[in-house]
């Protein structure tokens, strides 16, 4: 079986665009599983969950491949030979749901049953051997030498052809793996020049930040900025590949290339962006320099039909979203951005092209790899997330993150430095509160922000006594709305309640 899914990724490799049989199974296990399920993971493995699902089907897959070898070696060829290709018509069924499978995405699954079947009975003929004179030997031991003598050559013929499958697999998957690296979009994106842009702006003044090690920076570094997608593997989009179609209700569709994109007005933006997914004091959130164009200019180009009233977008993996329209041309600076930082995006955020709205959770605006934006209704369309049971629109919630001092951690009586972040974005955030043991409530000192779409950092200096203390924090957003104290969960759209933290003080 390791020969089959190594050559299934020297095909992979050879074929662009050809999808790995595991990742398929993968891919269709995250979209078939329950939410809780998903949501389980995603609190137990975090960012690392798919690797956990990864291994996971190579686990099942290393378990058929046991039982496929006893029953070979119980003689029974035909029967090894049809869970081979019963569990290989599962990886092809796998490949063919993903979304814009063709025929040819099959090369990969049906090269791994070929190759394993292959192995599995050149194998067996080897073993075969082994088996025949163990059964002799059992007939008639005839001392020590006898055995040495039918066992010796046997034995190794089959250690060789082990090792011989196994080496040649480890050569054909690393070549296969060297070709798919090749193809990914790495070395084109470091050659992407972003275009100036005009009204560029100025640098951040230092007062963004607080002057507290371990509190949050206020730009997230690209390396650090959290994921969170569907896809098991990032998608590889190449820039001369890429396309914009705008489609549905709209007077003209539209067709754009990168090109035609990097020759309109460019704007650039600092934006947070924030997961749905984010419980309370979690770090499902990021703060970037976004580059791109307003989006709402280029929608009225396409002319918005009156009751176009949801913006579906797509990304290459098929993946969907749904914006509401009058959010994207309430005139705030919703971007197609390709430049994150000063960079061309990440091939992980994104690139060539995503989207970013500011004030709505990521997975009701920030599409990745985004290729179509089909204007439509709230009726006729769920986008990806709904029928598993998130909320048709997500605008982000108030929320405020004590990142210091850290939970459970202990530290001197007398004056303790507190620091964290507040965000509403797009309302902004005018107030950030904190309190110990349910005591009066007292003002954070802001740090100072760009504009209201992003989040806003804060310290405070408590005065501490000894003793077990539970520091409490809430921000009031821009249009003074204090932030809810009860508790809710991320599903169906973001968690509420106040983050709190326990801490010891000694004397
Ligand atoms: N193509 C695609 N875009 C996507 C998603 C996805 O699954 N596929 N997830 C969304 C969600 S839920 C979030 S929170 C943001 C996260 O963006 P980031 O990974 O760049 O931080 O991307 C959004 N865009
Ligand atoms: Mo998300």
């Amino acid at each position: 079986m390791a020969a089959g899914l190594a050559a299934a990724e020297l095909v992979v490799g050879l074929v662009s665009g050809a999808p790995s049989p595991v990742v398929a199974v993968g891919s269709t296990v995250i979209d078939l599983v329950p939410t809780w399920l998903k949501d389980w993971a995603i609190e137990t493995f975090g960012t690392a969950n798919k690797v956990v699902l990864v291994s996971g089907v190579l686990v099942v897959l290393v378990l058929a491949a046991v039982a496929v070898g006893r029953v070979a070696q119980r003689g029974d060829r035909a029967t090894a030979t049809i869970v081979v290709m019963a569990v290989g018509a599962s990886g092809a069924v796998a490949v063919l749901a993903r979304p814009g499978a063709r025929v040819a995405d099959l090369a990969p699954t049906v090269t791994a049953v070929a190759v394993t079947i292959g192995s599995l009975w050149w194998l067996s003929t080897r073993t075969a051997g082994v088996t025949a004179d163990a059964a002799e030997m059992v007939g008639h031991l005839d001392g020590d030498a006898g055995r040495q003598r039918s066992m010796g050559p046997d034995r190794r013929r089959v250690l060789l052809g082990l090792g011989g499958v196994t080496v040649g697999a480890a050569v054909t998957g690393g070549l296969g793996r060297w070709l798919q690296r090749r193809a990914e979009v790495g070395a084109e994106r470091l050659a992407f020049v972003l275009p100036r842009v005009d009204d560029a702006l100025p640098p951040l003044p230092a007062s963004v930040d607080v002057a507290l090690d371990g509190v949050t920076r206020f730009v997230t570094p690209n390396d650090r900025f959290f994921r969170i997608d569907t896809a098991l593997t990032v998608p590889q989009v190449s820039r001369d590949d890429w396309r914009l179609r705008i489609t549905g209700m709209v007077d003209h569709e539209l067709e754009l290339t990168l090109d035609d994109l990097l020759a309109r007005p460019q704007v650039e933006r600092y934006v947070t962006l924030s997961c749905v997914s984010n419980p309370v004091g979690g770090s499902l959130i990021g703060t970037a320099r976004w580059q791109g164009v307003r989006l709402a200019e280029l929608l009225r180009e396409a002319g918005v039909a009156p009751g176009a009233d949801q913006l579906v977008s797509r990304s290459v993996d098929g993946w969907t979203c749904g914006t509401p329209t009058a959010v994207v041309l309430d005139g705030r600076d919703a971007l197609l951005a390709y430049g994150m930082n000063g960079e061309a995006l990440p091939a992980r955020h994104g690139y060539p092209v995503r989207l970013v709205v500011p004030g709505l959770f990521g997975y009701v605006s920030a599409t990745k790899w985004v290729t179509e934006l089909e204007l439509t209704t709230w009726d006729a369309f769920d986008a990806y997330w709904v029928p598993r049971g998130w909320a048709k629109e997500g605008p982000v919630k108030t929320m405020s993150r004590i990142d210091l001092p850290r939970s459970a951690s202990r530290h001197d009586a007398g004056v303790v430095d507190v620091g964290g972040v507040a965000w509403a974005v797009h309302r902004g955030i005018s107030a950030v509160h904190l309190r110990v043991d349910d005591g009066p409530w007292n003002e954070a000192e802001l740090a100072d922000v760009p504009s209201a779409d992003t989040w806003r950092l804060w310290r405070w200096r408590w005065d501490a006594s000894p003793g077990e203390h539970v520091i409490e924090v809430r921000a009031v957003d821009g249009e003074g709305v204090v932030q809810p104290d009860e508790p809710r969960p991320v599903a169906p759209d973001g968690a509420q309640g106040h983050h709190r933290v326990r801490v010891t003080i000694t004397a």
